[in-house]
């Protein structure tokens, strides 16, 4: 997995409103519709507690005034912990936090400690990525391709099966490949025969994995995934709606599915 950086996280809620209104135009609804209708639930007056960690590779700058600025866009009260780790955590609690944000380098967790609920970055992401091009209005077909089989990639192509959709998939590893044909029943993506798609979700961490053999013409291409999958010139000739974003969308899933 790819660490964010500082400068993925800059100009965030700007990136958020220009994806927002791409997702408003391809689906007909906006982020917050769409984790509503995933999740069935509605933010109330919870107060989110963040407290930043520093194992591993540290505390990445931008990152939990980012997850203060999601938590206040979704209209919600919030407060990063003035110490980290388990200091951070007592005083998240002994602050009143309804719901504990935190990620380490490994693990991103969201955890409301009134109902119990817990969720992760990777597989929130994978569902609400999937879910938007999955609604994509422009094409009636229920072919998706999901390229990236990790954790996200995984998360998703289940959230896909699950809501009935013919799920196609590839990944350069044959584990992962094996697995989900397996425990999901997704169709190996055949470079050799290419296919090409009006729904496109892809969660790897790897520039250019998506080649014009696999596109249609005015197709949805839904990706967390950093650096973008697609080169620059596909997005203008093929007249993709390119949903990518670094955090918001992934987080507000996260939010929802604890609430
Ligand atoms: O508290 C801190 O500042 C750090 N310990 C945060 C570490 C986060 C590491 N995780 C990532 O960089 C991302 N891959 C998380 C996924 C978010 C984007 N989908
Ligand atoms: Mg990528």
């Amino acid at each position: 997995m790819a660490l964010l950086t500082p400068e993925d996280l800059e100009d965030l809620l700007n990136k958020l409103n220009m994806n927002n209104n791409i997702i408003k135009e391809a689906t007909g609804m906006d982020i917050a519709q769409m984790c509503e209708a995933v999740y069935g639930t509605t933010p109330s007056s919870q107060k989110v507690g963040i407290v930043p960690i520093t194992s591993g590779n540290g505390i990445i700058g931008n990152f939990s005034a980012s997850l203060l600025a999601i938590t206040e866009y979704f209209g919600l009260e919030g407060f990063i912990t003035e110490h980290p780790d388990i200091t951070g955590y007592h005083q998240a609690v002994a602050g009143g936090a309804d719901i504990i944000l935190m990620a380490d380098d490994h693990i991103f967790i969201a955890h409301n400690l009134r109902n119990g609920k817990i969720a992760t970055n990777h597989v929130c992401t994978g569902v609400i990525y999937s879910e938007i091009a999955s609604r994509y209005k422009h094409t009636d077909s229920k072919d998706v391709l999901v390229i990236g089989l990790g954790r996200v990639g995984y998360a998703g192509a289940s959230h896909l099966v699950e809501k009935g959709f013919n799920v196609y998939a590839c990944d350069p590893n044959t584990d992962f490949m094996n697995k989900a044909i397996e425990e999901l029943g997704v169709k190996a993506y055949d470079v050799d025969k290419p296919r090409k798609f009006s729904m496109v979700f892809e969660a790897t961490p790897n520039a250019n994995t998506i080649s014009e053999g696999m596109i249609a013409e005015r197709c949805l291409v839904s990706t967390p995934g950093i650096p973008c999958a697609l080169p620059d010139e596909l997005v203008e000739k093929y007249d993709i709606d390119l949903v990518m974003e670094p955090l918001v969308i992934g987080v507000a899933a996260m939010l929802y599915s604890v609430f």
